[in-house]
């Protein structure tokens, strides 16, 4: 019998490929009342963009209606849009944020 305790074994069932993970797009939505400061802010804070990104993202989704602001899994997407909606509603202000899949 072969000697297999230094050999590498690579398997090819279909049950054991790694699986990339779906992925989701986080859109902000256009309104009419929620400050332009305030999306900035939001970009800032749940998307790690910087003051000029943040702006030019906000005012894609002011001139075009939505922008996508970031790419995640499932998890993080949810996350993220619960956040975003929370602070939002715990300002008073209507903004909308959804995710769908990529
Ligand atoms: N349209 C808003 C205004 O004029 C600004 C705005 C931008 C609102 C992006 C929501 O996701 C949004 N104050």
């Amino acid at each position: 019998m072969t000697d297999r305790s230094l050999e590498t074994v690579i398997s090819t069932r279909e049950e054991d490929e790694i699986k990339v993970p779906p992925m989701y797009k986080i859109l902000l939505l256009n309104d009419d009342f929620t400050p332009m400061d305030f999306v900035v802010e939001v970009l800032r804070l749940f998307f790690s963009m910087d003051q000029e990104q943040a702006t030019q993202v906000m005012l894609k989704v002011h001139t075009e209606g939505a922008a996508v602001c970031g790419i995640y899994p499932s998890d993080i997407a949810n996350t993220k849009v619960n956040l975003v909606i929370e602070f939002a509603r715990s300002n008073q202000h209507p903004l909308r944020c959804v995710m769908e899949e990529n």
